[in-house]
């Protein structure tokens, strides 16, 4: 990996693979667990537009740096509490991402709950995000590795639990609705109302994680899945991406793969006579286009 040090992030780290065209996105708050302030969530979505925006990248690799001095492996425990405010979570002096916003943004902003805008530019953007879970995935942290396109995690150290309802708050998106696709509406309800935790194996059994493995393997096997993956046609990728979630996401989700679909057809030349014919100021001419069967 090499550092992206084209931004000065300080609750994230953000490099790139030397040899893979892939991105790796690191919460770097180990001691609170990876929880996120509003400053994270900022410098996470700048990673993510960033790494979504690079043609050379065909992957994200999303996890949590660690361990912390006690020893403590988190991929994220959620929204950190200690800045969560009477609207949502709180930019306070030491988030320096809050130092430099204009003063009608600051206005702006009441409480944030913006990791849901996070979510879906993980889901929005075409190319596969991969939660890499080293450690604890609670509450929002645990929303967000259900809505990466693949989970792996580490064996002898993640855990998975939610605790929204144990902090009266919940995510009642993805969070819940879609894990309930992953996992069954039963299992779904037990996560969130009974509020257990489940280990890696366990969590791969219920079908939220993909594989679980030894935990010195977890980086490797992560850039290996990456390699793979960014090996196939990039088209193919994100039109599969973007019809795994057209039907549950209603309207945006059609919107979404009928964007692709268009940019497929500009690239026909039956497209371009309909082009033509405007900028010439002329009857399009379609007879050379067949209506295929
Ligand atoms: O639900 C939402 C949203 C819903 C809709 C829209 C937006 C949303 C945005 C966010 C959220 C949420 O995330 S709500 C759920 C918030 N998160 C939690 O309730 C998890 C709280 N943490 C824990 O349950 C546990 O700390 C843990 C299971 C993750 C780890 O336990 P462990 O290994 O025993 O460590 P622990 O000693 O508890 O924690 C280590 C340090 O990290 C502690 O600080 P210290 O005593 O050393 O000073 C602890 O306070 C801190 N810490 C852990 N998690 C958080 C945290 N500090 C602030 N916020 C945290 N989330």
């Amino acid at each position: 990996w090499k550092a992206v040090d084209d931004f000065a992030f300080d609750d994230i780290t953000y490099h790139r693979g030397s040899d893979v065209p892939a991105v790796r996105i690191a919460f770097d708050r180990p001691e609170v667990r990876n929880a996120f302030r509003p400053g994270t969530v900022d410098e996470l979505y700048t990673a993510l537009d960033h790494a979504r925006k690079q043609a050379d990248i065909g992957c994200v690799l999303l996890t949590g740096n660690g361990p912390a001095e006690d020893g403590g492996w988190a991929f994220c425990s959620g929204g950190d509490q200690s800045v969560r405010g009477g609207s949502g979570y709180e930019y306070r002096d030491d988030d320096e991402a809050s130092a430099d916003d204009d003063p009608a943004v600051k206005q702006a902003r009441a409480g944030r709950l913006h990791i849901l805008e996070v979510q879906r530019l993980i889901r929005t953007m075409p190319k596969p995000v991969v939660a890499v879970v080293p450690g604890w995935a609670v509450g929002g942290g645990h929303s967000l590795h259900v809505i990466c396109d693949l989970t792996l995690a580490s064996d002898e150290h993640a855990n998975f639990l939610q605790t929204d309802p144990d902090v009266a708050s919940f995510d009642g998106g993805f969070g819940s609705a879609y894990l309930a696709k992953q996992i069954g509406q039963k299992k779904a309800r037990e996560v969130f109302f009974r509020g257990k935790t489940y280990s890696a194996a366990e969590a791969a059994d219920m079908g939220m994680v993909n594989e679980a493995i030894p935990h010195d393997e977890l980086e490797d096997v992560a850039l290996e899945w990456a390699e793979e993956m960014t090996a196939k046609s990039p088209t193919a990728m994100r039109m599969l991406k973007f019809a795994f979630n057209a039907t549950d996401d209603g309207m945006m989700g059609q919107q979404v793969f009928a964007g692709e679909a268009t940019r497929l057809a500009y690239m026909t030349d039956e497209a371009k006579e309909g082009r033509d014919a405007f900028l010439e100021d002329r009857e399009p001419d379609f007879d050379d286009f067949p209506w295929h069967y």
